[in-house]
């Protein structure tokens, strides 16, 4: 057995897998890590979900008559924050740190302490943003973007407020992620077994790879512009207050610089879950694996040059909008790419419609949706015309819920045999997506009627004439509310005591899939040494040239 070295761990590190205890400790394994994550960001997740219910129960009646203004502009800035920040963020690190060590044939993370670091200042984020609830004049209002002169305003006039804590929960965050960041690139770069060339990394682990250079780079521009607006609050510095001499256009730049290509940090690993999904359940290799790969590493190029899209408004130049109007046309290809390669990957393959399989083709078409309306957006005539309105909102709930909510729903089902060592419920599973598919069309569709006849986003009350849509979009968002009630019980009472899971119950090729369910502490026995590329459905060579073959045989010579 060839024991590769792990900086700082050792067996003793690791209590024994199926321990409950574990997910509550300072656990170095990145499989408890990456569930700590999940299950965390999935707690938040519903904490999110309330902020969405009230806001969507104020929305019922033209009138502002839930809640009160300043309680919605609270409701809506941490729903978006609580959303971004500590679900669609740290779920999908969640995710990269269970399957990236595993799907490359590594024993851990390069840094493993750096990693149960980087999760534990998660739950510090969040209460922290709970916390703001409770300080007087409550969380921040400033919408989750938080723009100066609007974030600055500091109502109460007490040095510790929403907004300066909102601040601090960022910068935190920001900190945890650029962490996680070095941890993953370090490791995808020197931790591959032996034979794992970067043309043989599955499509996850290139998404994760893009991704998190994106955070690399990316990152620093955002935290010091929360930095500098926490100094222009706190000690009276001017860096973006125009009454002082500040420049408030300054922070859109800094904000937006990280902020736009995070949206692709949050969407390139659903990619990956999709390409993962596709071949197994359509039983074909994925069609054009290093194009695909490649379009990964390119979206993350591009998406550094078009910030400014969101910004059209902002007082940009004619020039400058005609420019990153084409650079964000431009990343339409890389992705148009992909997806061309996920419809002829499950073009005429013999599908199989299990959960995971039909939330990712639910979450395709509606990524397909949302790629439309998005280069609608992006054109300057028609963003300036539906910008601020919920023609925006209705855009980026088809990226964010229909997307990658829905991504990560085929992920969890797909990969909780591995994780858990059990089976869920098929019946339970399919009822979720059908709700969640159905509610989410209810709830987001309307929204691009309203935007276009030009009911503005972030308001309490909105003219009579809207009423209609937003009641459809009310129910849409109940529905998606309840469509969580059997996922949550299939996840629990499956993982109490569903049916054990075998090592590969789908039959699909990878790495993960070799190992036992859950797989054991150190992953593998032996470090496995590849010898073929990844997604070999139909083909007769196997993965590896130590590892038992037994079961990508089976799934190589059956046809089905
Ligand atoms: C049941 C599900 C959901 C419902 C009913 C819902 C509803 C809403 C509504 C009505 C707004 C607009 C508030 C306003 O402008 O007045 C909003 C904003 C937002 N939502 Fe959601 N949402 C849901 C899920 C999600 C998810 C899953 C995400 C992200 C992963 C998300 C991210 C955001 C963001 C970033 C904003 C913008 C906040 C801002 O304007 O600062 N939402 N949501
Ligand atoms: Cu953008």
């Amino acid at each position: 057995m060839t024991n590769i070295p792990i900086e700082g761990i050792s067996i003793a590190d690791h209590p024994s897998p199926g321990n409950w205890k574990q997910y509550f400790s300072f656990s170095t394994d990145h499989k408890v890590i990456g569930i700590q994550y999940l299950v965390t960001s999935f707690i938040f997740f519903l904490v999110g979900g309330i902020f969405a219910m009230v806001l969507r129960g104020e929305l019922i009646t033209p009138d502002a008559d839930l809640v009160d203004r300043t309680v919605y502009n609270g409701m809506f800035t941490m729903h978006g924050t609580v959303m971004l920040f500590l679900w669609t963020f740290p779920s999908l690190v969640g995710f990269a740190n269970y399957l990236v060590p595993l799907m490359i044939g590594a024993r851990d993370m390069a840094f493993p302490r750096l990693n149960a670091v980087a999760f534990w200042m998660v739950p510090v984020v969040g209460i922290l943003m709970m916390a703001s609830f409770f300080v007087p004049g409550g969380p921040a209002q400033a919408g989750w973007w938080s723009y100066p002169p609007v974030s600055l305003q500091n109502p109460t006039g007490n040095l510790i407020n929403g907004q300066v804590v909102w601040l601090l929960a960022v910068a935190i965050s920001g900190v945890s992620s650029i962490m996680g960041a070095v941890n993953f690139v370090t490791t995808i770069v020197k931790m591959r077994a032996p034979g794992m060339g970067f043309f043989r990394m599955p499509l996850f682990v290139w998404a994760v790879f893009s991704a998190q250079i994106i955070q690399l780079f990316g990152l620093p521009a955002l935290t010091a512009g929360a930095v500098m607006l926490l100094l222009d609050l706190t000690v009276g510095t001017a860096f973006f207050d125009p009454s002082r001499g500040g420049n408030p256009v300054m922070f859109q730049h800094y904000f937006w610089f990280y902020s736009h290509p995070a949206v692709y940090v949050i969407i390139l690993p659903i990619f990956g879950i999709f390409s993962e999904i596709f071949p197994v359940y359509a039983r074909k290799p994925l069609f054009g694996y290093k194009v695909v790969a490649v379009s990964s590493i390119l979206i993350a190029v591009v998406s550094g040059i078009v910030w400014v899209h969101h910004m059209y408004v902002s007082g940009t130049p004619g020039w400058m909008r005609l420019i990153f109007m084409f650079t964000t046309m431009f990343v339409s290809v890389p992705t148009g790419i992909k997806v061309f390669a996920w419809v002829a990957t499950v073009w005429e393959g013999k599908l199989r419609l299990t959960t995971p399989m039909l939330f990712a083709l639910g979450a395709l078409v509606m990524f397909v949706f949302a790629g439309i309306t998005g280069i609608m957006l992006s054109s300057v005539p028609v963003d300036v015309h539906v910008n601020n309105t919920y023609f925006v909102v209705g855009h980026f709930h088809y990226v964010l819920y229909g997307t990658v909510t829905m991504g990560l729903y085929a992920a969890i089902y797909h990969w909780f045999p591995k994780m858990t060592g059990r089976m869920y419920q098929e019946s339970w599973g399919k009822l979720h997506f059908w709700l969640a598919f159905i509610g989410t069309n209810l709830n987001f569709l309307p929204m691009h009627p309203l935007g276009l006849q030009g009911m503005l986003r972030r308001v309490a009350s909105y003219a009579p004439e809207y009423q209609f849509w937003n009641i459809v979009a009310s129910l849409g968002g109940f529905l998606l509310g309840m469509s969580t009630l059997p996922f949550i019980f299939n996840m629990v009472i499956s993982w109490m005591q569903g049916e054990k899971a075998p090592d590969n119950p789908w039959r699909a090729i990878g790495l993960e899939w070799m190992v036992s369910s859950p797989p054991p502490v150190e992953n593998f026995e032996e470090i496995p040494i590849i010898i073929s590329e990844p997604y070999g459905y139909g083909k007769s060579e196997p993965l590896t040239a130590n590892l038992e073959h037994e079961h990508s045989h089976t799934t190589l010579t059956s046809a089905d």
